[in-house]
């Protein structure tokens, strides 16, 4: 049974030409010209329509449950909000959470299973043993798991300590895996926390001044050092500082194999968001927080000097208000203190048309380089390149018909996700997702849903951090 896909304008990282494409089964069989449309099971025409590879998203919080907060989203809502924005592939941060990994991650297969999209997993470690490093190579050999988040910041909760990611770092080095870095300095931090607390200072705004942009950049240049000596591939998790982007521009110009993403909400919006009238303003309360204008510039030079190799979306969705989920998914849980808002926010529907809108649309970045941020480029730190990320014989068919004309405007209200807000409510973009398909299966067509939970399958992860 196969598919054909007309007249399209295929875009990858490096190419930019018209042609059809010829799906059978699950995977693009043949791409050429005038291929006889007679004897498919479908035909698509997709004249005007961008043919762009299914966006990979490599950085999403679904179903995470932390104690005290939930996100919002099921692997369901979340995955079927991302077929929405383009995103067929996505890898999701699976918590440690005083487990062993092993059961973590089991425990993460039951929850991902009603995924609607193809989905990996990441290993948030927390607490490193030395069993915990040795559990560290059958991840990666045998789990697919190649790429671990630790934190330098929330001493106490996620926070583990230099000794413990050097260790982690050199047995990443000699199995293919790589660490993801959250580089805050968390102590500094805390105690600026507890200060701003005792002074009374408990509305939303004080996230951002308790975060300061230099801490920032002083842990991912300390993450670089450790990399550095442990010589092991670094990738530095939602960088939104200019501090940060220079130890990581300086680190890769001596050739340190250090990687970045940035997100949608450092490139698109400032903390001006902070002074919103009321509790508002907690919708805007992720980690790191917004940033002052002058980071913006930096990070768009980031991203056309290759210095930021990937725009994830750190989708981390609270409920601005309580009902009808219930007060452990929303931000109303830190009315009172600001410390007490779970961080995080949604993004996961709009990554790619408003990447495109303000990016390409702006001629700040290539269509080319669009689709290296949001496709290649994550697929290939990833572990999961040329099976994804790109258009080309042999790669699943996860295709997206993208309209580059069509003008319409972001709002919660008409998303897919659970989450009740959108950091981008209101606004006219140009370029919309058009129809999406899943390994040849046509999951989104206009505002039609055609997939379903469990259509998604888990893709077992090659090694990262070898670009
Ligand atoms: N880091 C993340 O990556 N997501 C949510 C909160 C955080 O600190
Ligand atoms: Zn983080
Ligand atoms: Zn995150």
């Amino acid at each position: 049974m196969t598919v054909l896909i007309r007249n399209g304008r295929i875009v990858t990282a490096s190419d930019d030409y018209t042609a059809d494409i010829v799906v059978d089964g699950e995977r693009i069989h043949t791409i050429g010209r005038d291929v006889p449309t007679a004897g498919h099971a479908e035909v698509y025409d997709a004249s005007g329509l961008l043919v762009l590879p299914g966006g990979v998203d490599v950085h999403t919080h679904l179903d995470w449950d932390f104690g005290v907060a939930r996100t919002a989203d099921t692997f369901g809502t979340g995955t079927m909000a991302a077929a929405f924005g383009g995103t067929t592939t996505l890898v999701d941060f699976c918590n440690q959470d005083g487990r062993t990994p092993q059961a973590a991650l089991e425990d993460w297969h039951g929850r991902a299973a009603s995924a609607c999209i193809d989905v990996a997993a990441h290993l948030i470690l927390t607490k490193i043993s030395e069993q915990v490093l040795i559990d560290m190579k059958s991840l990666i050999r045998h789990d697919g798991v190649p790429t671990f988040k630790l934190f330098m910041a929330y001493p106490g909760v996620l926070m583990v300590d230099d000794a413990t990611i050097f260790k982690a770092m050199r047995v990443a080095r000699d199995n293919g895996g790589m660490i993801c870095m959250h580089a805050e300095n968390g102590p500094v931090i805390q105690v600026l926390i507890e200060e701003a607390l005792a002074a009374g200072h408990t509305a939303p705004k004080y996230h951002e001044t308790t975060r300061p942009s230099l801490m920032e950049g002083e842990a991912t240049s300390r993450a670089i050092k450790l990399a550095e000596l442990a010589e092991a591939p670094l990738y530095i998790v939602h960088l939104s500082a200019s501090e940060a982007l220079a130890a990581v521009t300086e680190a890769r110009d001596r050739g340190v194999p250090v990687h970045a993403e940035t997100c949608p909400h450092y490139l698109f919006l400032t903390k001006e968001e902070y002074e919103r009238p009321g509790f508002d303003s907690a919708k805007f309360v992720m980690t790191p927080p917004l940033r002052d204008r002058h980071h913006q510039a930096t990070l768009w030079r980031g991203l056309r000097t290759n210095d930021l190799q990937v725009v994830s979306t750190d989708h981390c969705p609270f409920c601005f208000n309580e009902q009808p989920l219930g007060m452990k998914y929303s931000k109303r849980q830190g009315v009172d203190n600001f410390n007490r808002i779970p961080n995080g926010a949604p993004g996961l529907e709009t990554r790619l048309p408003i990447l495109y809108d303000g990016g390409v649309r702006q001629d700040r970045i290539s269509l080319n380089r669009f689709v290296e941020l949001t496709a290649t480029t994550p697929a290939k730190l990833f572990g999961l390149f040329p099976r994804k990320g790109t258009i080309a014989v042999g790669s699943d068919a996860d295709i997206v018909l993208f309209d580059p004309g069509e003008t319409w405007t972001i709002r919660a209200a008409e998303h897919h996700s659970r989450v009740d807000y959108s950091l981008f409510e209101g606004r006219k973009i140009t370029g919309r997702v058009k129809k999406v398909f899943l390994r040849g299966k046509p999951v989104v067509d206009g505002d039609k849903w055609l997939g379903h939970e469990g259509g998604g399958t888990y893709i077992r992860r090659g090694q990262a951090g070898r670009l």
